[in-house]
């Protein structure tokens, strides 16, 4: 295995992920806890051969929502814009916000897979990212004193995606719904690292709502002030989309979001979360890995 370091993240070559040793996966995951965003080049994978490379890593999720879920494998979380056989498939213009995978639940996705299947002309569309551990070291001290021992009320009920069997139902009711499914999840504002117990920030415009127990003004004065630091164009690092490009990245470490499908051009990207089997951060329950 080779790695090319980037400014966040590293390019990897010479694995050939069909046939992945053990080796090469210890390997892999000590490079991703290491630089935080793997890109692998030329994968040439089928959706067998996907899940079950994902496999080989911990336990793949089936994300909680069926709608995103691949007709043949639920492990695949399928983003997609373009009909299939006629039929739609999975759910278009997801994650256009900045976020961490499951942020919400008690238990975040450790490691995130995007494999791009259906990639618009132009090269602009990709995923972008924040480095979210240096992002803690920068932070200015006024805005790390007011952080520090919070905890943030995570919550992703207003990016649910309206699906055709809501329709006539109130706005109000299809949001108790979710809840019922995902009430949301206080986390710490800061996370230590279980391997290599680095410390990030663990916030996001996309989810992060309120500071626990800080009042309302206050709490949204200073996520607001977060946000506005961690969001600087110059901390944007952008994973851009080709065919046979492969993205692995820790979510203990990053935030993400879509560069969002350009002007209704065509766009498919296969997601598969894994539970590396460590907790999310020390402390933490491990369930991830009793999924189905
Ligand atoms: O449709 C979406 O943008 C999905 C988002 C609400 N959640 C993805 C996740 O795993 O956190
Ligand atoms: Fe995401």
């Amino acid at each position: 295995m080779k790695l090319t370091v980037r400014p966040l993240g590293a390019d990897v070559s010479g694995i050939d992920l069909r046939r992945i040793t053990a080796d090469q996966v210890a390997a892999v995951k000590a490079a991703v806890y290491e630089h935080k965003l793997l890109v692998f080049h030329g994968t040439d994978l089928n959706d067998a051969d996907y899940v079950a490379m994902a496999r080989k890593f911990g336990t793949p999720q089936r994300y909680f929502q069926r709608h995103y879920w691949h007709p043949e494998f639920p492990e695949i979380f399928v983003s997609n814009n373009v009909p299939e056989g006629g039929k739609k498939l999975g759910v278009a213009g997801t994650g256009r916000m900045w976020h961490s995978d499951y942020q919400f639940f008690p238990e975040p996705l450790p490691l995130t897979f995007v494999m791009p299947k259906i990639v618009p002309p132009g090269g602009a569309r990709g995923t972008l990212f924040l480095d979210m551990v240096a992002a803690a070291r920068d932070l200015p001290p006024a805005l790390r004193e007011a952080l520090l021992g919070t905890r943030l009320f995570q919550d992703a009920v207003y990016f649910y995606k309206v699906q055709p069997p809501d329709v006539d139902r109130g706005i109000g009711e299809l949001m108790e719904q979710f809840h019922r499914e995902a009430p949301g999840a206080l986390h710490p504002a800061f996370v230590t690292h279980p391997v290599n117990g680095r410390t990030a920030v663990y916030a996001s415009s996309g989810f992060s709502q309120r500071v626990d127990g800080m009042p309302h003004e206050r709490s949204q004065a200073l996520l607001r002030e977060l946000f506005a630091f961690l969001e600087q164009p110059a901390r944007v690092h952008t994973a851009t989309w080709a065919p046979g490009v492969l993205l692995l990245w820790d979510n203990r470490q990053v935030m993400h979001r879509s560069s969002g499908d350009l002007h209704g051009q065509p766009s498919r990207s296969y997601r598969i979360g894994v539970y590396d089997g460590l907790p999310f951060y020390p402390g933490l329950p491990i369930t991830g890995d009793d999924q189905p």
